[in-house]
């Protein structure tokens, strides 16, 4: 789908020339980034492959490029059993986009009990009403990823509440595309990967037990990955890029003072430190899976919803884009979805049975059938992935 795209918007839309008028050129342009020539230069290079990079990896992410229903192969977790009581599923970000969509529609199901963990109480509990959700089918709890101290809280209140833990999502997300200085987390680490990854990473961490615990037939963890992570693709080589490097940004704090508020130890770009903290959640599942999948029978997935381009998402970024962005997904790239449909595609991948198998990336084609998608060399790299979940641990107290 990316190759096609490729071609559609080579040929359908040609982007003005950066302006220089601005000090941040970022502001200025119609997408928010600087791009032209840099970004031709890129597709005709390494960037558009068509042949796809492999993984060193042996077998846990594999590439199909056609439609699949997958076979289960869980051994571990015995899917099959009837289900007795609701399955429980702790979201975070579930207050807007993808997340409340989600919750909607495993809520709708009357099968699925929804923790909806957010940061803002009361706009979730509104967003909850507005999209309809029965009152008993949801439990919103305090969840701010910005803060490692917020998230142990939540964890113990989650155990205190007695609630089993079945499915737990990764959903919630911040991206900066147009601050021009890093900010930072609780603890001082730059926000976005602060928030994206390593408050997700703790929160994952803690919570691998409780999963472990539950005795229901399915038991899945999902960190929600994105396209633009995947330098595979096209939507991946639309500069800043993102490159995790040998990881001395993260292995020093990410703090901005004595080391770089970058992973790669680059200087700060929002938008760059946005694909950079999706690159470490989709290694961050894969890890998971070769750690844990085989004793625990827990599957471990990740996924690119498509491109919902009417979400809080793009809050930060300039107006005219927040205007251009969804018809030029809907009409050029294709790669538009509604929040309704990309709430019912992470919603099966939270509980449909034939989603079973662990260590996958799924993506939908345009007839909306899943498929496991192949992620990049940087997102497959096994040696990386294991760098970020020690540097992590380090990072959030765990080791
Ligand atoms: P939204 O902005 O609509 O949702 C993001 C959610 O994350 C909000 O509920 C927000 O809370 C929450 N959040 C942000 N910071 C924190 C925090 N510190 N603690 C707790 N919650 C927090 O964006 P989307 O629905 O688009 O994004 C959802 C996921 O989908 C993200 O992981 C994103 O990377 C991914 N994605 C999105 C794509 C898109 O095209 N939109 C494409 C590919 C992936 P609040 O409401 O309080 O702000
Ligand atoms: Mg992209 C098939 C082409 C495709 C797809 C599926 C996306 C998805 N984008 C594509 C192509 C392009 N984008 C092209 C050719 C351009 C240059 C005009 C372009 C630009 C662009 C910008 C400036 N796109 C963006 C931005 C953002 O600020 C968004 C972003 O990178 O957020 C991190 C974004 C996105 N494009 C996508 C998707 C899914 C996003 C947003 C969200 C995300 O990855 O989570």
């Amino acid at each position: 789908m990316a190759l096609q795209a490729a071609s559609l918007v080579s040929s359908a839309f040609t982007i003005p020339k950066e302006g220089k008028s601005s000090a941040s050129s970022k502001d200025s342009s119609l997408f928010g980034v600087s791009f032209s020539d840099h970004l031709k230069a890129d597709f005709s290079s390494s960037g558009l492959r068509c042949k796809r990079e492999f993984s060193h990896r042996a077998g846990a992410v594999r590439a199909q490029t056609a439609a699949t229903t997958t076979p289960a192969v869980n051994k571990a977790a015995p899917e099959g059993k009837k289900t007795l009581r609701k399955g429980c599923v702790v979201i975070t970000g579930a207050s807007s986009g993808l997340g409340l969509a989600t919750a909607k529609a495993l809520a709708e199901t009357g099968k699925w009990h929804v923790i909806m963990a957010c940061r803002d109480f009361l706009k979730a509990e509104r967003a909850a009403k507005s999209a309809g959700i029965a009152k008993e089918n949801y439990t919103i709890m305090h969840l701010d990823l910005a803060s490692l101290d917020s998230v142990r809280q939540f964890v113990d209140n989650f155990r205190r509440s007695g609630r089993p833990l079945d499915v737990l999502v990764c959903n919630a997300a911040v991206y900066l595309p147009t601050a021009k200085e890093p900010t930072f987390t609780a603890e001082g680490f730059e926000l976005s990967v602060g928030t994206n990854h390593l408050g997700h990473f703790l929160l994952s961490r803690l919570l691998l037990d409780d999963l472990q615990k539950s005795d229901y037939p399915l038991r899945r963890h999902i960190i929600v990955g994105s396209i633009t992570g995947n330098t595979n693709t096209l939507a991946g080589n639309v500069p800043p890029k993102a490159n995790l490097g040998d990881l001395r940004g993260l292995a020093g704090g990410l703090n901005g003072l004595n080391s770089s508020a970058m992973i790669d130890g680059g200087d700060f770009d929002g938008a760059k430190a946005y694909k950079d903290s999706k690159v470490c959640n989709m290694l961050t599942m894969q890890e998971f899976h070769r750690r844990y999948h085989e004793d625990t029978g827990i599957t471990f997935a990740s996924l690119y919803p498509g491109c919902i381009a009417t979400t809080g998402l793009f809050r930060e970024h300039i107006p005219l884009f927040r205007i251009l962005f969804p018809p030029f997904q809907k009409y050029i790239t294709k790669g538009f979805v509604s929040e309704d449909e990309s709430g019912k595609r992470l919603a099966q991948v939270v509980s449909d049975p034939s989603l079973t198998k662990s260590g996958v990336y799924w993506s939908w084609n345009k007839d909306s059938a899943s498929f496991e998608n192949q992620l990049s060399q940087e997102a497959s790299d096994t040696d990386k992935a294991r760098k970020v979940w020690e540097v992590s641990e380090k990072l959030v107290g765990l080791a």
